[in-house]
Parts: C-alpha cells; sequence; structure tokens
C-alpha cells in the first residue's frame, strides 16, 4: 500500500465545469452514464487525464461524441487514463456498471434495507464513476434517476427537483440540479420506499424552505425531535454567525445501515438513524442530545465544508474541527453550557489523549495517510475543535465572528487550507497569533507545568510555566506552542480578585484593554519557560487556572489538595470547579492503584467523601452539574497517566470507590433518587434532563451495593419508567450484578424491545461492555443472536466495539478477549474494510501493557498483518501499530 503526503499535495491539470450523471438503477446491475465537460487548468497543455475509479465496469468512452479507442486510454484497478487528450475544453461521456447490492463496504452507491443510497466522502465517489475524485474539484451537478416506481416510489438527489415523470415497463425517474459547484464527496443519491415529515423554515431575509425528513413510514412519527433540532439549528446559525441556508428545500435521509454517523451531502444529508430516529420511549437524553447536536453539526457543514471546502484531505480539519466547535456551540446554547464543556473535555481525555500518545498520533492535519478514511479521528474532530475554540478565547466572540466573516468574504466557492482559515482569524483582528500555527503541524498533548508563589512583601504572585510536547512517531523533536491559558485569582473568602497589572518576564502588560479590571485574564504562554507576575495582591490567591479548559494540554500544577476542595467549593469558573474535583479523583485513584498493587488495604480518604457529599446534597447546584461531578474519571483517563496500564487495578479502584461512596452516603443517594422522581410526560429540555441525570447517577451508585432493599428499588424503577432514559438506566444499574435478577431483567427487555433494532443495539452494547468475568463467552454467543448482523455497522459498534471498551474482559489476563477480536476484525474486513478499520484500533495501544498482554495482543496484530488480501483499513492502523 503506497502513503500519501501533504508535501507532494499538486494542484489538478484538469478542472470540471459540469457533470451530468444519469443513474439506471436495477436489481442486477445499476448503469451510471456520465457526461464531464473537461477544462485545462493551464490553457493548452495537454497531460494524460486521470481518473479515479474502483469496482467499475467499464462499458463505454466517448471523447466529444466519439468513441474512444482501446489504444487511446489505459485502464487499471485503480484508474483509468485518457493519454493524449485534445487540447482545451471537451466532453467526456463515461459509461460504467456496478453492483450496489453486492456492496458491503457501504461507500459509493449501496443498498440499505431495499433502499438505494450513497456515502461518499472520503473516496467513494470513484466507486460510482470514473472521475477526478478529489475536493478541489469543484462542479456543477445535474442528476438523472430512473427507477422501477413500485419499488423505490421516492428518488433524490442535491439540490432542485426540475423535472420528474414515469417512463416505460413500470419505471419513472426524476432530474436533480445543484446549482452550487461541489466536490465529489457531497453527491448524494437515495432512491427507496420512504416518507417525510414535512414543515418549513423562514429564513432571516424571509425566504421559505422546505424541509423533509424521510425513514420508512412506521418511523414518521419518531422524527419530531430531529425536525426541531434541524430548524433550532437554521435559526441558530443566523442569530450567530448570520448564516442562512442558501436552497428552498433541505432533505434528510435516515438509513439503517451507515458506517459513520451522518453526511452533509449538499441539501441531502444522509444519516444514521441511529442519529435521526427518537421517541420518550425508545431513545434516551443522550440519544437526544446526540441528535441535536449531529443534525446541528451536518446542517453546519453547508457553510463551513460546503460553501467553503477543504483543498486536500489533509485539510480535513478545516471543516471538521470548525464543524465540532459550532455544534459544540449551538448545544451549549440550547442546554447547559458548562455540562456540554465538561462532556466534550472528557471525550478528549478519554479518547483523544490516548490516541496523541500512541502509535496513531498524528497532527490536527496529518502529514500523511494510506487510507484517508483513517483520519476522521478524535485529533482531526475534536482537537480540531480545540484549536478553533482557542482563536475564539484569545480573540472573543465578536473577534472570532470578524473572523469567520472576512473568512467566508475570501474564500466562499473555494478549496482551501488550514492557513487559510488562520490568515482569516489574523487579518480580520490584526491579531499576533504568534507560533499558532503549530497546533496544526504537531502531534502530542503538551503538557504544561504551572509553579506559583506569593511574596508577602512585595504582593506580588508568580506563575511560572513550563511546557513540553512528547515525542510521537515521525516527531521526536518539538517547539513550544501558543497556549492561552485564561485564568483568575481567588482571595480567601472565595471571591474573584480583580485582576489590575502583570508583568511578563519583567514587561508590564495590562490586563483589560479599557482600564476596568477583570476576574479572568487569558495569558499567553508561547516559550519553553516563562513567567507571569501580577502586583497589588494582598493575600495568598488560589488561582484558577485553565478556566473552560481553554487549551487541550495537560496541566501540572503545585496546587495542595486543600486549594483543590477550595476550588470545588467555590471557583467561579464551574467547569473548573468541577475540574478541581477531578484532578482530586485521578489523585486519589493512582493513589489507591498504587496501594493495591503493592497490597495494601484500601481506604477511602474521608475528605473525599465530604467534599463530594457537599456537592450531591448542595440544592443550588444545576443537577446536571451535579451529576457529572459526582462520576468519577474514567478508567481510560486513570489508565492513561500510568506507566504500566493495568486494567484489573483501576477496574477493582474505581469499583471500591464506588462501593464506599454507595455505602457512606446511601441515605443521601437514596433521597436523590426520591427526590427527583417525575410524574409528568417526557420532556426534553435542561430541567428535566438534569432531573433525570442527576436520578440515575444515584440510582447506579445503590445498584451497585447488590444489597435486597436496593436492587428492589432499582427493579421498581425499571418497571415503572415511562421513558427510556429512566428504563436504561435502571437496566445498566441492575445488570451490575451477575445473578438471575440481571439473565431476567435482561431477558424482559429483549421481550419488550425485540422490534426495535436501535434500542436492541442498547440491549447488546450494554452486555458487550460487562464487566463480569468471562464475558467474552457471552459476546461470543450474541454473535449467533437472531438479531446480530456483522454487516450491520451499528450492530459492530455495539457488540464488538461495546466489548473492546470492557477494561476487564477485553484485556483478559488469559488473551481470549484479544483472540476474539482478532477473528471479528478478520471476517469484517472482508465485509466492510471502514468498520473493520475502527475496531482493530483497540489494538493499538497494546504497548501501554504490561508483558503478557503486550506479548498476547502483538500475537493478535501479527496474525492480522499476514493475513493475504488484507485491506489498505486495516493494514494502517495494524502496521503502524506494530511499527
Ligand atoms: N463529514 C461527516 C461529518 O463529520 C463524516 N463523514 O459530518
Ligand atoms: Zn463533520
Amino acid at each position: 500500500p503506497r502513503e500519501i503526503f501533504l508535501k507532494d499535495y499538486k494542484m489538478p491539470d484538469y478542472y470540471f465545469d459540469t457533470v451530468d450523471l444519469t443513474f439506471s438503477l436495477g436489481e442486477e446491475k445499476t448503469i451510471v452514464s456520465s457526461k464531464i465537460a473537461v477544462y485545462p487548468r493551464i490553457e493548452g497543455s495537454t497531460p494524460p487525464l486521470v481518473l479515479d475509479g474502483r469496482d467499475l465496469s467499464l462499458v463505454s468512452i466517448h471523447l466529444n461524441g466519439k468513441a474512444l479507442k482501446e489504444e487511446d486510454y489505459h485502464l487499471d484497478a485503480r484508474h483509468l487514463t485518457i493519454q493524449s487528450p485534445p487540447s482545451g475544453k471537451y466532453d467526456l461521456e463515461i459509461v460504467t456498471d456496478i453492483c450496489p447490492q453486492k456492496n458491503t463496504s457501504l461507500e459509493g452507491l449501496y443498498k440499505s434495507s431495499g433502499n438505494f443510497c450513497t456515502q461518499c466522502e472520503a473516496e467513494g465517489f470513484r466507486k460510482i464513476t470514473f472521475y477526478q475524485d478529489r475536493p478541489d474539484i469543484m462542479a456543477k451537478y445535474t442528476v438523472r434517476i430512473e427507477a422501477d416506481k413500485s419499488l423505490y416510489p421516492v428518488l433524490l438527489s442535491n439540490g432542485n427537483l426540475a423535472e420528474q415523470g414515469d417512463l416505460e415497463d413500470g419505471r419513472h425517474y426524476a432530474v436533480w440540479e445543484d446549482p452550487f459547484k461541489k466536490p465529489s464527496y457531497l453527491f448524494a443519491l437515495v432512491a427507496g420506499q420512504l416518507q417525510s415529515r414535512d414543515d418549513t423554515f423562514i429564513t432571516h431575509s424571509g425566504r421559505m424552505v422546505s424541509l423533509r425528513i424521510w425513514t420508512p413510514a412506521d418511523d414518521v412519527p419518531k422524527t419530531v425531535h430531529a425536525m426541531y433540532s434541524l430548524k433550532a439549528a437554521m435559526k441558530w446559525d443566523e442569530d450567530v454567525f448570520g448564516l442562512e441556508y442558501d436552497l428552498d428545500l433541505f432533505n434528510v435521509v435516515a438509513v439503517p445501515d451507515f458506517n459513520m454517523g451522518a453526511m452533509e451531502n449538499k441539501s441531502l444529508n444522509i444519516f444514521n438513524s441511529k442519529l435521526v430516529l427518537a421517541s420518550p420511549e425508545t431513545a434516551t437524553d443522550a440519544d437526544y442530545a446526540a441528535i441535536l447536536g449531529v443534525i446541528g453539526h451536518e446542517y453546519f457543514h453547508n457553510w463551513t465544508g460546503n460553501r467553503v471546502t477543504c483543498r486536500d484531505w489533509f485539510q480535513l480539519s478545516l471543516k471538521e474541527g470548525l464543524t465540532v466547535f459550532r455544534d459544540q456551540e449551538f448545544s451549549s446554547d440550547m442546554g447547559s453550557r458548562t455540562v456540554k464543556r465538561i462532556a466534550d473535555v472528557s471525550k478528549l481525555r478519554n479518547y483523544q489523549f490516548p490516541q496523541d500518545a500512541g502509535p496513531m498520533a498524528h497532527p490536527v492535519r496529518p502529514h500523511s495517510y494510506i487510507k484517508m478514511d483513517n483520519f476522521y479521528t478524535v485529533t482531526v474532530y475534536e482537537k480540531g475543535a480545540e484549536v478553533v475554540r482557542m482563536y475564539k478565547t484569545l480573540l472573543g466572540s465578536q473577534g472570532f465572528r470578524k473572523g469567520m466573516d472576512l473568512y467566508f468574504k475570501r474564500h466562499d466557492g473555494q478549496a482551501v487550507t488550514c492557513e487559510d482559515f488562520f490568515a482569516a482569524m489574523r487579518d480580520a483582528n490584526d491579531a499576533d497569533f504568534a507560533n499558532f500555527l503549530l497546533w496544526y503541524s504537531q502531534a502530542g498533548t503538551p503538557v504544561v507545568k504551572v509553579n506559583t508563589s506569593y511574596n508577602p512583601e512585595a504582593h506580588t504572585f508568580s506563575l511560572k510555566f513550563s511546557q513540553e510536547i512528547p515525542p510521537t512517531p515521525g516527531q521526536s523533536v518539538k517547539e513550544p506552542t501558543f497556549i492561552p491559558v485564561a485564568m483568575g485569582l481567588l482571595d480567601s473568602t472565595g471571591k474573584d480578585i480583580p485582576l489590575s497589572t502583570v508583568y511578563h518576564n519583567g514587561t508590564l502588560l495590562s490586563v483589560s484593554s479599557n482600564d476596568q479590571s477583570v476576574c479572568t485574564t487569558v495569558l499567553r504562554v508561547t516559550k519553553k519557560e516563562e513567567e507571569f507576575v501580577f502586583t497589588n495582591i494582598f493575600e495568598r490567591p488560589i488561582p484558577s487556572l485553565l478556566r473552560g479548559y481553554s487549551a487541550p494540554v495537560r496541566l501540572e500544577s503545585d496546587l495542595t489538595d486543600s486549594d483543590l476542595f477550595f476550588l470545588l467549593a467555590n471557583d467561579s469558573d464551574e467547569f473548573n470547579r468541577w475540574e478541581a474535583g477531578q484532578v482530586l479523583a485521578r489523585k486519589l485513584m493512582l493513589h489507591l492503584v498504587d496501594d493495591l498493587q503493592h497490597n495494601k488495604p484500601l481506604v477511602l480518604n474521608s475528605n473525599f467523601v465530604e467534599g463530594f457529599k457537599r456537592i450531591l446534597c448542595d440544592s443550588s447546584l444545576d443537577k446536571e452539574f451535579v451529576a457529572k461531578a459526582i462520576t468519577l474519571p474514567g478508567e481510560g483517563e486513570i489508565m492513561d497517566m500510568m506507566g504500566v496500564a493495568d486494567p484489573d487495578a483501576v477496574h477493582a479502584v474505581r469499583t471500591f470507590i464506588r462501593k464506599q461512596l454507595a455505602s457512606k452516603l446511601r441515605s443521601e443517594f437514596l433521597s436523590t433518587v426520591e427526590n427527583n422522581r417525575s410524574s409528568e410526560e417526557y420532556v426534553f429540555n435542561h430541567s428535566n434532563l438534569a432531573r433525570r441525570a442527576l436520578k440515575n447517577v444515584a440510582l447506579a451508585y445503590l445498584g451497585c451495593l447488590e444489597e435486597q432493599e436496593f436492587t428492589n428499588l432499582v427493579l421498581h424503577e425499571y418497571k415503572t419508567a415511562t421513558n427510556m432514559t429512566e428504563q436504561f438506566a435502571a437496566l445498566v444499574a441492575i445488570a451490575q450484578n451477575p445473578g438471575k435478577t440481571r439473565d431476567d431483567v435482561l431477558a424482559d427487555f429483549y421481550g419488550k424491545w425485540q422490534h426495535d433494532f436501535l434500542v436492541v443495539n442498547k440491549w447488546f452494547a450494554l452486555q458487550a461492555m460487562s464487566d463480569i468475568p468471562g464475558n467474552v463467552e457471552n459476546v461470543r454467543k450474541l454473535l449467533s443472536h437472531p438479531a446480530f448482523d456483522l454487516r450491520n455497522p451499528n450492530k459492530v459498534y455495539s457488540l464488538i466495539g461495546g466489548f473492546c471498551g470492557s477494561p476487564v474482559n477485553f484485556h483478559a489476563k488469559d488473551g481470549l478477549g484479544y483472540k476474539f477480536l482478532g477473528e471479528i476484525v478478520l471476517q469484517l474486513d472482508k465485509l466492510n474494510p471502514q468498520v473493520a478499520s475502527r475496531m482493530v484500533s483497540a489494538f493499538s495501544r497494546w504497548r501501554r501493557y504490561d508483558e503478557d498482554r503486550q506479548k498476547l495482543a502483538k500475537a493478535q496484530l501479527e496474525r492480522i498483518m499476514s493475513t493475504n488480501g488484507l485491506s489498505e483499513n486495516v493494514f494502517e492502523i495494524a502496521s503502524k501499530s506494530l511499527a
């Protein structure tokens, strides 16, 4: 397999002006006819025209109406090359046959539950027809679809419906025209038996847009929330960024077989059903929140991704980092900003930090790839969003908006790079961004150390920063980068101290522009080591550092436990209150892991229980915040901080702390459950979901005690629940403990919901993630459950992905977990390389474990590598993991 490098980027020799596609959809095969208007980038030049194509059977090629002879072109497994094309403009007509029915990779054109649909990002369009399948080729598309009318009554593509009508033999057609130039990865087609929920949105300038969400008829009632989310997103983008929708129709289609979450095809978004369908009885609050966020995300791509797209795939974060940032802000504005920030930072820590510290570590803008699909990562998406957030932290909301406005003014209709975004932010604000661009090119999570000191005579408080970015594959030496550190100082009563002046390496900086003092300032940390000194500080302050998590770094400060308890109780920055609790919990957990490894008895620090209780019982706090604050850091997060990750010890310690807390605070937890029941109808709004979140966390704590009283309580909650959020939380609480009750309730749940595949997936995931010893056998059995299907990505993500997320069973010392995954990856790779490659990634951090586990995991990776016919997707992850 060939590696592709950013430094080798070349502009295309040819551009395409218009593309006319005709699809004749059939049961045996589908015939795709394309007519492309080609013109050279440099007038008069005639280098060979190279088109991408995979798994296509070529029927004919015509150039300006004349059939090409075989000696005029060259065809291999990846390309169609026309050696000596004419000079100037010409029309190229190509006919190919494809077989969507046999396409289990779910990229290109394929069938899902009897309907035709497409997925072209990143490089699926080349499985539909021969084309320059790269994002800097932007053309206007006209698409004609022909199909059997009774089997495929609905025919959709991008843009506006121009024409439709009947044909002979019970067939019909539709013609769609997209007035906007677009790259091929945004092409979409859907044909099938679907019905829509219809609504309208009046844009800021008074245009009426038709909105349609398409699903199989039975599911239409479950699209209320998706429609609500879409309209909210459209309004929000107008209000916050001044961005209006640009066509008269916006379609969303939900399909059950989809590799990713969703896809932002111009005016025809295609979604994984999981991210569209919801009803109170079948979807949890987490599902509702995910739908809101992803409907928003795909809609926001219309400007950040579609109107302005990426020059090449290395620039993926240009659209994804920015659009994730936008959807995070949208969700924050629709719910609790602090809680959303907490959730996003947790995701970063639990998934992106490990990636950044492992063999697949790559910069937000990767330097190379073998298969682009492998770079739709938490680094490109979530760390990329943090990079965008830092611009906003540095520029403020208005400055950030100015930068966005300039970005669109300069680049609407273009395919551009991360530097172009950077330059728009800089130029619109006349800003000095120092070495900020390094965030795009250096992998690895910076470690920032802070030493504080107070001088009571001089009334100064000093912060000494040092930063270090650990080496990552291919990048052994790093430069210091620009880290915006938002911070404040608390006085001994817990109030913010107004900040007036700060000296930076001896130079006076004013903290605010209009001479008013502020309570939070953003320090520009850009060097390997530097010092900031605050003056006029009349008592030793407690610093609140990295407020709102202003940069994606690991912060190590010299704050004591008592400082942290103080911040937990008093910080005006709510995010940092949570963070103080997490720092304490991480320290505590690491400490207990060490005790356990040295056979010392485990004892839970009573200050921790006290601090925890204060938060749990503080009725002035937002309930969703409390739910987050009383949730311990994840096991992955703790393992990530250890020299040698010890999954059994971390799991044992986390369980120990949970049981201790539950036992010491049983009456508090019980009243939390009782006081947060509600008989009202389910509503997805902040106060209701916050109440449910708190109740469910408390219930899970009580459930882990394995006492009859609480088992009865959890069973009662399970039986009386009127929505999936509470029912599933009760099921999870019961399923923690092996035994007959667990088995009965799991069977009951399946019996109730077997007709609903999305609920059944939750049931698979819950069992797969179980930490009951020897669970691999149960997961193996579930593989042959009638509801399971290796060809459906959601089912694989639930059962196999869920299993890999269980530290105890996936990493079982006997190696059976690794062996299981090794077998599945090879089976999956034949069906769907993208999904197989996601699954094989669970092995990538094998070097983090003890020698025995290393040997066992390595053997599986080697077995995978030695298999013939491996996909490039799996090859890349497995080979880089072993390197
Ligand atoms: N572009 C999609 C998204 O992230 C993923 N392919 O929205
Ligand atoms: Zn996206």
